[in-house]
């Protein structure tokens, strides 16, 4: 759908036919490897993994919007506990780690339990989170080819940031709000209750997942308490925009 030279990819293809000719079972690993990764309306999400990785920050580095607290909290706690109960979950369920991503089983989690279904979810939206915050600065604000697109589907900036902000602060009880690129190419703002994310088989918001804010009150409460507006305007400051961006490419 994009074609972008993502050097990502082409790293990975190449250890893929690496793989392939040190061993006789070059077809059958280079099938297995291709379905891994998603064939068809790819979904590349290399960087989700199975268990929680590292915060790439320190918990204090996105201060004042997020307070240091909240996000030790969130990531120790909170995160940890979904990537924890998750392993539980796969092991139950036979899921095999080795040759199915997050996000397939994303995409056929109408097949598994509530566990599943709320783990999965939970891991993978946090994993997600984490990577979209940056220290906060003003006048932040995407650039290039997304902020086209931006500027192509919702009219302006500002009109896409209006619509974000709808969604997220009238999303009911917990949940994310969500910047979604739909198979048909098109950015659509939408959100989903609870660990629910739009790779979901059952999500009624479908498509690949650019952009995701955490409206769980355990993401805002120490600071902002029932103010979740002020917490959602706070967040445009620290979004990475440049990760967003490469999101956006890899649809
Ligand atoms: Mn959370």
């Amino acid at each position: 759908m994009n074609t972008t030279f993502d050097p990502g990819r082409r790293h990975f293809i190449w250890n893929v036919s690496k793989a392939a000719i040190s061993t006789s079972l070059a077809i059958p690993v280079l099938s297995s490897m291709a379905h891994a990764a998603g064939t068809t309306g790819s979904i590349i999400d290399e960087d989700i993994n199975w268990t929680q990785q590292p915060l790439p920050y320190g918990y204090n580095a996105i201060e004042p919007v997020v307070d240091a607290l909240t996000m030790e909290i969130h990531y120790t706690k909170h995160a940890a506990a979904y990537a924890k109960s998750l392993g539980e979950a796969v092991k139950a369920e036979n899921v095999n780690t080795s040759n199915t991503t997050v996000p397939q089983l994303l995409k056929n989690i109408s097949k598994y339990s509530a566990k599943m279904r709320n783990n999965a979810g939970g891991h993978y939206n946090h994993e997600l989170f984490w990577k979209s915050l940056r220290a906060p600065m003003e006048g932040n604000a995407p650039s290039g080819k997304l902020a086209d697109q931006i500027k192509k589907d919702f009219n302006s900036i500002e009109a896409f940031q209006n619509q974000f902000n709808e969604a997220a602060k009238t999303r009911f009880g917990s949940g994310w709000a969500w910047l979604v690129h739909t198979n048909d190419n098109k950015l659509v703002i939408g959100s989903t209750p609870n660990q629910d994310n739009p790779l979901m088989d059952l999500s009624e918001l479908k498509g690949f997942p650019v952009l995701g804010l955490d409206v769980w009150e355990h993401a805002y409460y120490l600071k902002y308490q029932n103010k979740r507006p002020d917490y959602i305007t706070a967040w445009w400051k620290a979004i990475n925009w440049d990760f967003v961006q490469q999101r956006y490419g890899k649809m």
